[in-house]
């Protein structure tokens, strides 16, 4: 097993073309690795009131939490209602899949206690809060699932990334005995390690892909309901193509989120528990040490789809469980963008390019959502409204997809 070098202490995926120690990083999800944070205050804006702003960064503890009216007072600044296109759901819904009226909201997250490996304030992607209108879809209800990949994997026969050798093209540099196809997986350490060192929790596991989600001796015995992990962006296009689905558009998969609420800190509201009750799957206890997951939400590791409430759309697992791929190519800068048109951006699919400025020079699409490894401590990016991004060939078990479908006109 080689040493992977990242690119940078903050790295999240890393690309065939950036140099041999790539391959091994690629299936670090940018939620995991970038959002060390401090969850326990939110963040606030210029605009706000100064009082207010002034007791909130004194609070600069892991382990406060503002009360509600607190955050409903920061969050009200810059969102406004959302308002639902009023036509009515189209015949033949799609099995499995929830209407998701489209309308026009406020987009991002004013929560800058997210950060990149304790560096708060290193990223600013999910601001500013701006206005955006996207027409009606359906949804996959859930993440999809094992048992769905795998059908498609048996009606096409197609191979993932994570399964196929990388060429040297791919990985100029590395030796061949080197050049073997695997993906990233979650190896909880023996002590604690500090959190900007990614490369302690995230191994390389020649073998491992979505059918052997922990290395080769593994397989998907009573996983059928598990979220498919291990897939790159061009796998989740091709089952969404396979499907006569698509992936959605960020637009989309936050307009989806927020259930035709404003502002809202959770999918579920603003409230992270509800007498001790948790409503989805991330990490509680300390990270990311052996037998650290404490699993208070009733979930240690990755779980079955649909095993907290749904929001307010009837979707299932849209904060947390696994980060799933968007559509969007990953800009920091592109919130700014629509902002500074003065206008409300209608049905946007993304910048034209990638670029991220803490690894210049890859190709990275947006995830969204968080995923089973988000913590208080570490990463905070199930918050609605923030964002992740992954290289777009970067694989791990904790990074999946769902599919969106349009009516036909
Ligand atoms: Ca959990
Ligand atoms: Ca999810």
């Amino acid at each position: 097993m080689p040493k992977p070098t990242p690119t940078s202490k903050n790295s999240s995926s890393s690309s065939r073309s950036n140099g041999s120690s790539a391959r091994f990083l690629w299936g670090i999800a940018s939620g995991v690795v970038l959002a060390f944070g401090l969850i326990a205050y939110m963040a606030w804006g210029p605009s706000k009131d100064s009082e207010q702003v002034d007791e909130l960064k004194q609070s600069n503890s892991a382990k406060v939490e503002l009360k509600r009216d607190q955050l409903e007072a920061i969050q009200a600044v810059s969102f406004f209602p959302t308002i639902e296109n009023k036509i009515s759901e189209p015949d033949s819904a799609p099995s499995g899949m929830k209407w998701i009226p489209g309308g026009e909201f406020s987009m991002g997250c004013e929560a800058k206690n997210e950060s990149l490996c304790g560096t708060p304030g290193t990223t600013m992607d999910t601001v500013p809060i701006h206005r955006v209108y996207v027409d009606g879809f359906w949804m996959d209800e859930t993440e999809v699932t094992n048992a769905q990949f795998r059908a498609f994997v048996e009606a096409t026969g197609y191979v993932t990334i994570a399964e196929r050798k990388p060429t040297p093209e791919e990985l100029p540099g590395v030796p061949e005995e080197l050049l073997v196809a695997g993906s990233a997986v979650f190896q909880p350490t023996d002590t604690a390690v500090p959190l900007d060192q990614f490369l302690q929790w995230w191994k390389y596991v020649p073998g491992a892909c979505w059918k052997h989600p922990f290395g080769p001796d593994s397989n998907l015995d009573g996983l059928d309901q598990y979220p498919v992990v291990h897939i790159a962006y061009e796998d989740a296009e091709a089952y969404a193509k396979w499907a006569g689905k698509r992936l959605p558009t960020e637009a989309e998969w936050e307009f989806a989120a927020r259930g035709g609420k404003a502002g809202d800190l959770y999918t579920w509201g603003n409230t992270a528990r509800i007498q001790d009750r948790y409503f989805a799957n991330y990490y509680q206890g300390a990270f990311p040490i052996r037998d650290g997951d404490a699993a208070s939400d009733g979930h240690a590791g990755i779980a079955p789809v649909k095993q907290y409430e749904p929001n307010a759309y009837g979707l299932y697992d849209m904060s947390g469980n696994v980060w799933e791929w968007i559509s969007d190519w990953y800009r920091e800068d592109y919130y700014s963008t629509l902002k500074a048109t003065g206008k409300v951006a209608v049905n946007p699919s993304g910048p034209a390019d990638s670029f991220d400025p803490q690894e210049p020079g890859q190709q990275k699409r947006v995830h969204r959502g968080g995923s089973f490894l988000c913590s208080d401590t570490y990463c905070n990016r199930y918050l609605l409204g923030t964002r992740g991004k992954g290289e777009i060939r970067s694989t791990s078990n904790h990074v999946g997809f769902r599919c969106v479908k349009v009516p036909e006109k």
